[in-house]
């Protein structure tokens, strides 16, 4: 038996690999297809822990579904712009199109080491002509179509980035890049309208069985919609008398809870809110309120969790359902891009007006009874009628639902969130004509233009005459200029070679706009590219997106739940209405992998200095035991903590089972070529060769299973036991026929070759004899019947030392399965006496003895 030589064999395969061109897509219609992607990296150096992991089921997933017939799609490409390199660029005076291209042969050089099996004739990156020059296409054709627009606003402005921020770009209050606090500001930015497509992003999760629940939840919240109305408040003059004419209107969720607003909130932009205090003592507590807000992004003033402020504004507002007056006031936590900018508070419903209402002394009138104190309030023989919560001593707002008291003539209806309570109030005042149905939704629209050099440039032209105009389709793409000194302060703003050109209306001198677009914009519609990459008149054509779309398997982090996933299926979206594409989502299936930690259990970071490079792994074990750890150390969807000894474990294995192989293949002989399942003649194998065909069924029923749900830990699992039966089966006295050799022995190639592809085919073809590579061999058949066999084996302990095996009915109940374990197990009991049996059904039993 030949050495495994890892380095070798995969030095070697790499190579005809590349001669055989051997990932490129070969189609064929008749074959039913398969889009498998994974997320492409940010190229900011090498390839990190977490993308080989990435990739590595991405690429298990590919290669095992071109072996079940599959015509796979799978490529792989660059989210090449970005600022990293801006800053490296800056850091080293270089240049970030240098600097993104380094990177990029790195990892691609990586992702080769590795066997990713891309069709590298689909390579994209995204700061190439060839690739931005559709980002402006289709920029242009959202514009066209009402999707794109200017406004003025205050935005998210990150200090560290010297940029604006979408609002998804602001995670947990700090910039999602280099974590600052962003700052507000008003600038005229660019918009890409997905508040348009709210409903349908929100109602089509419904459409994504194949998602997991979490990410659907979180897009769920993001969106945010809810159901409401908006009510018309009256405004009292600055004497205290309603002014019919003035109106000022909220929207709220909580119609029921008319009768606890205690008072009212404008937000610190509100329009008009100056014109209510100027001149009067109250201006200079409001102006601020106001300017304290300004310092503060409203992206943390909607949280909630900062300390609040607000001021008397001198003015009231008539309370639409119980006629009384109530002070209207500033305060910050109100923001002004939410339904109206407008709230009537209700402290004794709403954790925030609690809050507020403690703060600055306000009334609390308690106007909702739980259940509980419903109860009570029974039990001791008082009425919800004439009940005045005075004895409530409150520590916080009641935000459940319960009973509606001190509400006029609602008293004892329902009251929460969509309450008969609510109904009924909304009726009655849409009937008094000052109360509209209204759904708001949380999503504001995609600000998507950055104050950066390293991006797509934005395709516009700002004409004196003229107003922003579209720079002509056959003009683009316009090319971002590679040479700018950015170590010297140079932007796309102080070149005028980039932005002095003419108006494509009327021919007079003109700016070309200097803002790029949001990275995000790029990662948006790549999947779409890669089914059509070369073509020359179109992103892509409409029949390679239909042959190729949807994505039958994204495979990528956690982290882009809200921003890349929500902003894809918008560009999906808003490309179907442009007719470029005929489906509704782009994404059918989501497997979101976990986080690679260290061995403490911290997340590998550069920053931290805790990362282990995929190099230190792959020189001394090759590439085959890194993709084996990965897969094996834990599911693909959690988080996992590095761990030597599983490296360690899986090149043993692949080392046990690369001697398993070679010497099943040599009793196979000629017969390793052709070795099916069905072709194999029972009759004429004894017990201890149907035993392992027994197990060789189960093992392969097992992998199927589990690489279907892409459960590749315990499909390996399955192969190791395959492979501990060969081996013992190989080691045993009896007679081995050659046609259930060369069976086992393709088998164990066969569904290792998705994770391990170097050692399979190695194997294939110096083992077993095939001229072909494995990777379009075809996946092993099993016996269902054989394959639900009605006993299993068991692993037999004894304190915690695995010992021996056991076979026992599948159904055996854990005394059962201990009694079998006690008798298998009997040498290493001896004269000891068990005191304990710790059973897993169906898989093991640990003896514990004294
Ligand atoms: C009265 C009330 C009583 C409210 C109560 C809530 C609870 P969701 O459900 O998230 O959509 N609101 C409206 N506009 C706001 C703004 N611009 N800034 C801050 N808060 C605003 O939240 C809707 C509720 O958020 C609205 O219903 C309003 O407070 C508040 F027990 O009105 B509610
Ligand atoms: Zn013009």
């Amino acid at each position: 038996v030949p050495d495994y030589d890892a380095g070798r064999i995969e030095k070697k395969w790499m190579r005809i690999w590349d001669d055989e061109n051997l990932f490129a897509l070969n189609e064929n219609s008749a074959r039913p297809k398969r889009y498998v992607l994974e997320m492409f990296p940010y190229p900011s150096g090498d390839l990190h822990m977490g993308h080989v992991r990435n990739y590595t089921i991405g690429d298990a997933m590919a290669r095992a579904a071109r072996m079940r017939g599959f015509d796979v799609l799978h490529p792989i490409g660059f989210d090449a712009f970005g600022l990293p390199a801006e800053n490296a660029a800056i850091k080293h005076r270089t240049q970030a199109a240098a600097w993104t291209y380094r990177n990029m042969e790195c990892a691609l050089a990586t992702m080769r080491r590795m066997g990713f099996s891309y069709d590298m004739d689909r390579l994209q990156q995204t700061c190439s002509p060839e690739y931005y020059r559709w980002g402006q296409w289709i920029f242009e054709k959202l514009w066209e179509r009402g999707l794109v627009y200017r406004k003025k606003s205050p935005v998210n402005w990150c200090p560290g980035c010297k940029t604006v921020l979408a609002n998804e770009q602001v995670v947990n209050g700090r910039c999602w890049r280099c974590d600052s606090l962003p700052e507000r500001r008003d600038l005229e930015q660019w918009y890409f309208r997905i508040t348009e497509y709210a409903d349908e992003l929100l109602a089509d999760l419904d459409k994504l069985p194949g998602w997991p629940e979490r990410v659907k939840q979180m897009q769920a919240n993001w969106i945010g919609r809810s159901e409401g109305a908006d009510i018309d408040f009256i405004l009292c003059d600055s004497d205290g008398e309603p002014d019919p004419d003035q109106r000022i209107t909220v929207f709220t969720t909580r119609a029921d809870t008319l009768f606890g607003c205690t008072f009212f909130l404008l937000s610190p932009e509100y329009d008009g809110l100056i014109d209510l205090v100027e001149g009067t003592s109250w201006e200079a507590g409001v102006r601020a309120v106001i300017e304290g807000a300004q310092r503060v992004s409203a992206v943390e003033r909607a949280q909630g969790t900062l300390e609040k402020h607000g001021a008397f504004t001198g003015r009231y507002v008539v309370n639409p359902v119980s006629g009384q007056r109530v002070p209207v006031w500033v305060a910050d936590y109100i923001v002004s891009d939410y339904g109206t900018g407008a709230v009537m508070a209700v402290p004794c419903g709403d954790q925030r007006d609690f809050e507020f209402a403690r703060k600055y002394d306000l009334p609390i009138v308690p106007i909702i009874l739980s259940d509980e104190d419903r109860l009570a309030l029974e039990e001791s023989g008082e009425s919800i009628d004439t009940y005045n919560g005075e004895s409530v001593d409150w520590d916080r707002a009641h935000t459940a639902e319960g009973t509606l008291v001190q509400s006029g003539k609602y008293t004892g209806l329902r009251g929460g969130k969509h309450s008969e309570g609510e109904a009924a109030i909304v009726a009655d005042l849409e009937d008094a004509g000052v109360c509209r149905r209204k759904v708001e939704y949380r999503l504001r629209d995609w600000l998507i233009s950055r104050q950066r050099y390293w991006g797509n440039p934005i395709p516009a032209i700002h004409c004196a005459h003229c107003g922003i105009v579209p720079v002509p389709v056959d003009e683009l793409p316009v090319v971002l200029p590679e040479d700018l000194d950015l170590g010297a302060g140079e932007t796309l703003a102080s070149h005028p070679e980039f932005y002095e050109t003419t108006c494509p209306i009327c021919g007079e001198p003109a700016r070309r706009e200097t803002d790029t677009m949001d990275t995000f914009t790029c990662s948006s519609w790549y999947y779409l590219r890669y089914c059509d990459p070369h073509n020359t008149d179109l992103p892509f054509s409409r029949a390679a997106a239909s042959r190729w779309m949807p994505v039958d398997n994204y495979v990528g982090g956690i982290e882009h739940a809200i921003l890349h996933l929500l902003y894809s299926r918008f560009f999906t979206k808003a490309l179907r209405d442009i007719g470029l594409l005929d489906i509704d989502e782009p994404f059918e299936n989501l497997l979101t992998q976990g986080m690679v930690k260290d061995e403490h259990g911290e997340v590998m970071s550069k920053s931290v200095g805790n990362v282990i490079a995929p190099a230190t792994v792959i020189e001394p074990y090759g590439a085959d035991t890194l993709r084996l750890a990965i897969l094996f150390i834990a599911p693909s969807e959690k988080d996992f903590s590095w761990d030597a000894n599983a490296v360690e474990g899986a090149n043993r294995f692949l080392r046990r089972a690369w001697r398993v192989v070679w010497r099943l293949s040599r009793d196979a002989g000629e017969d390793a070529l052709s070795a099916t399942c069905s072709s194999l003649d029972k009759s004429s194998l004894d017990d201890a060769a149907l035993a392992l065909l027994r197990e060789r069924h189960r093992a392969i029923a097992k992998c199927t299973a589990d690489f279907d749900r892409h459960q590749f830990n315990t499909a390996i699992s399955a192969v190791m036991e395959l492979v501990r039966a060969a081996s013992a089966w190989v080691g045993s006295k009896g007679r081995r026929d050659p046609a259930l050799c060369g069976l086992i022995a393709t088998d164990i190639v066969s569904v290792l070759a998705p994770i391990c592809p170097f050692w399979a085919d190695e194997l294939w073809h110096e083992a077993l004899g095939h001229a072909a590579d494995v990777y379009s061999a075809p996946w092993p058949a099993f016996d269902p019947e054989e394959a639900a066999s009605d006993t299993v084996e068991i692993a037999v302990q004894v304190m915690g030392k695995l010992r021996t095996r056991s076979v026992v009915p599948s159904g055996a109940t854990n005394e059962e399965m201990r009694l079998a374990a006690e008798h298998a197990a009997r040498k290493w009991i001896a004269d000891k006496t068990v005191v304990k049996a710790i059973v897993v059904p169906g898989r093991l039993v640990n003896l514990i003895v004294r």
